[in-house]
């Protein structure tokens, strides 16, 4: 099996989504990687197969998913067939080990994915924002309800994470406010990148605010500009490959922004 089709993502076409997570694990190692409903001839069918709710086992041994994105890892799992992994972190986890984007000994890899996994509640927490009654509704029949909690995630939430990942950065010596770990980059803080980009795109007037009242300055200044130089991002981030932001996770209701 040629190294460029030994990862397999599955995740919905057309936008960055959860999807985004485990691109930006390949890109800043140019690992080759298959980006199946973007770039197979009718791929959607695997992530809609994927999420089959009659489904049990696969052929090859794995659980179902519940919801992409998923790993296909040829090679990976039992008996030398493939592994299929959902779950954003369970995903980085595994693929951090294999990128090298997991950390050096067992407290690091500890606290990397406890680092990721406080900046996907932020993830989280950013859906609830324009869905917070009912994910499977209209954000035109939740308005009122999205509403307020984008003003208390604007007020109270945002502030909260920003200021622990702040003081992350800031505590780690090694890390020159470029990495919330160690001396080098991990999947933690690719995370973080892209909860950060995308919030810049979901709330402009809230994040440009608070840049400009000098708030988050390692985030902003230190942290936000330097991780795209690693790997292939920089290129990755210019192409076609990197999805604009539609109805996703990371959506721009001017009425959800500070006012
Ligand atoms: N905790 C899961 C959440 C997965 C998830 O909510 N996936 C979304 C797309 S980003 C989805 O397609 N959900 C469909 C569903 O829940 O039915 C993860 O991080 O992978």
């Amino acid at each position: 099996m040629s190294n460029a089709n030994k990862y397999e993502l599955l995740y919905w076409p057309g936008i960055p989504g959860r999807g985004e997570f485990v691109r930006l694990a390949f890109e800043a190692t140019k690992t080759p990687y298959l980006d199946v409903s973007n770039q197979v001839e009718g791929g959607i069918r695997q992530i809609l197969a994927l999420k089959d709710e009659k489904a049990t086992y696969d052929a090859d041994g794995n659980p179902p998913a519940l919801a992409p994105p998923a790993l296909r890892i040829h090679g990976e799992g039992k008996n030398g067939k493939a592994l299929v992994l959902s779950q954003t972190p369970a995903i980085l986890a595994f693929l951090g080990e294999k990128l090298d984007l997991a950390g050096a000994d067992a407290a690091e890899k500890a606290w990397i994915q406890a680092l990721a996994l406080t900046a996907l509640d932020l993830n989280n927490e950013t859906h609830d924002t324009h869905h917070p009654v009912s994910t499977l509704a209209y954000y035109e029949d939740q308005k009122e309800e999205s509403l307020r909690r984008a003003t208390d995630f604007r007020e109270s939430r945002i502030p909260k994470f920003f200021g622990y990942f702040e003081r992350v950065l800031k505590g780690n010596k090694e890390g020159k406010g470029r990495y919330l770990v160690g001396d080098k980059l991990s999947y933690a803080d690719l995370t973080l990148w892209q909860v950060v980009h995308g919030l810049k795109f979901a709330f402009p007037k809230e994040l440009k605010a608070r840049e400009e009242a000098g708030e988050f300055p390692t985030i902003f200044k230190t942290f936000f500009p330097s991780v795209p130089e690693h790997g292939q991002l920089k290129e990755y981030l210019d192409s076609d490959r990197r999805k604009p932001y539609s109805k996703g996770i990371f959506r721009h209701y001017p009425e959800l922004d500070r006012q």
